[in-house]
């Protein structure tokens, strides 16, 4: 039986590499932030099969003690600040946990590669957001990077010093630039499900309207069930590598407002849809698009839910979820 240790284990990602994980007869440790954390108590509930470890990215002590507990095979690092928005007005955490973090946790794993002689694999979640303000389209492993947020520049320095320790301490080190991927499980904050959201909410009568930012912005977005599925794959090649990963398409936010009002029967959602500079970004992504020949050829990855379906899945499950909420208040 293989081991996993899983940083940022209660977010989007962490959830489905676990079930992935676990589907395939691995025992999964993931690591929880805070001395009381909801979402761990919320874990251990959903998710039995996770073993739960107390840590920090920010706290060196607490990743060595983590990975020695678990004595991984793999670990995910897939613990970050990751909200683009939020990280202009949290810079220096945003740098600490998001960029210095991977340092932290690529210096656990070394340390107990080099004292207990298991050669344990390490993943480390980079990001399209890293190329920012694209040089080049669509945007490859070989394109030139140019993040434009603080959030941006923490991932390329953990993606770079990923890169590092690889070269230095011949270390089985991959990084996955994912582009956009988004689920039921996608925070709320993030603009498909704040759409998704919204549009449930708007079709049950219990909200008027939703205010957004830019609502020209192009993404490449994917479904994070099929993005962890090339996570795994990255960690079982023989040498370590950075891959893209993303469907090749891209669509704005009005298309996702198109086809999220249209699952509810709304063609002229205008009427339903105000944008405010408050969701507006200092420096703004205009364009994503990735190429993952080289995860096709290379891992045999291949996305399976295409931007359609993925928007219409998301607004159901919240049809879902706010009915029930709804029925819960009103019985
Ligand atoms: P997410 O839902 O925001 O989850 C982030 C996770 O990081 C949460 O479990 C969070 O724990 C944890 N975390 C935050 N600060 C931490 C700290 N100081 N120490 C330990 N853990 C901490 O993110 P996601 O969408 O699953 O993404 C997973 C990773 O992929 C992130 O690194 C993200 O930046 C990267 N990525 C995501 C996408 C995407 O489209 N989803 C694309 C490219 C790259 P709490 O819940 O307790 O705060
Ligand atoms: O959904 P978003 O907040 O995602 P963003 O900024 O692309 O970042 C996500 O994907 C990255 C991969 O490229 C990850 F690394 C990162 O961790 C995160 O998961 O915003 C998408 C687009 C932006 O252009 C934003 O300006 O939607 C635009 N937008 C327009 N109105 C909005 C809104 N975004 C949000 N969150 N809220 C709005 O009201």
């Amino acid at each position: 039986m293989k081991t996993a240790l899983i940083t940022g284990i209660t977010g989007q990602d962490g959830l489905y590499l676990s079930e992935l994980l676990h589907d395939k007869g691995y025992k999964v440790f993931g690591l929880v932030q805070g001395q009381n954390n909801p979402k761990g108590e919320s874990l251990a509930r959903t998710h039995p099969f996770v073993e739960i470890l107390s840590g920090n990215l920010l706290d060196l002590s607490s990743l060595m003690r983590a990975v020695a507990d678990s004595e991984p095979d793999e670990v995910y690092n897939l613990g970050a600040v990751s909200f683009v928005a939020y990280s202009w007005q949290n810079a220096r955490l945003t740098s600490d946990v998001t960029g210095a973090g991977v340092l932290n946790m690529l210096e656990a794993v070394r340390f107990y590669r080099d004292r207990s002689g298991k050669d344990v694999r390490f993943y480390q979640a980079s990001s399209s957001e890293m190329f920012g303000k694209v040089q080049q389209v669509p945007q490859c492993e070989s394109t030139l990077l140019w993040p434009r947020s603080p959030y941006g520049v923490a991932k390329v320095y953990g993606h770079y010093m990923t890169i590092n320790y690889r070269e230095s301490y011949d270390m089985h080190a991959s990084s996955g630039i994912l582009f956009n991927h988004e689920s039921p499980r996608r925070g709320p904050e993030f603009v498909t499900r704040k759409v998704s959201q919204a549009v449930a909410r708007i079709h049950l009568g219990l909200q008027s309207g939703i205010t957004l930012g830019n609502l020209d912005a192009k993404r490449d977005w994917g479904f994070a069930g099929d993005y962890v599925r090339a996570m795994w794959l990255m960690l079982q090649q023989d040498t370590a590598d950075d891959y893209v990963i993303a469907t090749g398409e891209t669509h704005s936010i009005k298309e996702l407002l198109d086809v999220a009002f249209d699952e509810v029967g709304v063609s002229d959602w205008e009427r339903y849809v105000s944008t405010d500079p408050r969701f507006m970004r200092p420096a703004e992504v205009d364009l994503l698009i990735g190429d993952a020949t080289k995860a096709r050829k290379v891992l045999g990855w291949e996305p399976e839910v295409d931007f359609d379906s993925l928007i219409r899945m998301m607004v159901r499950h919240d049809l879902d979820v706010q009915t029930a909420a709804a029925a819960a208040t009103n019985p």
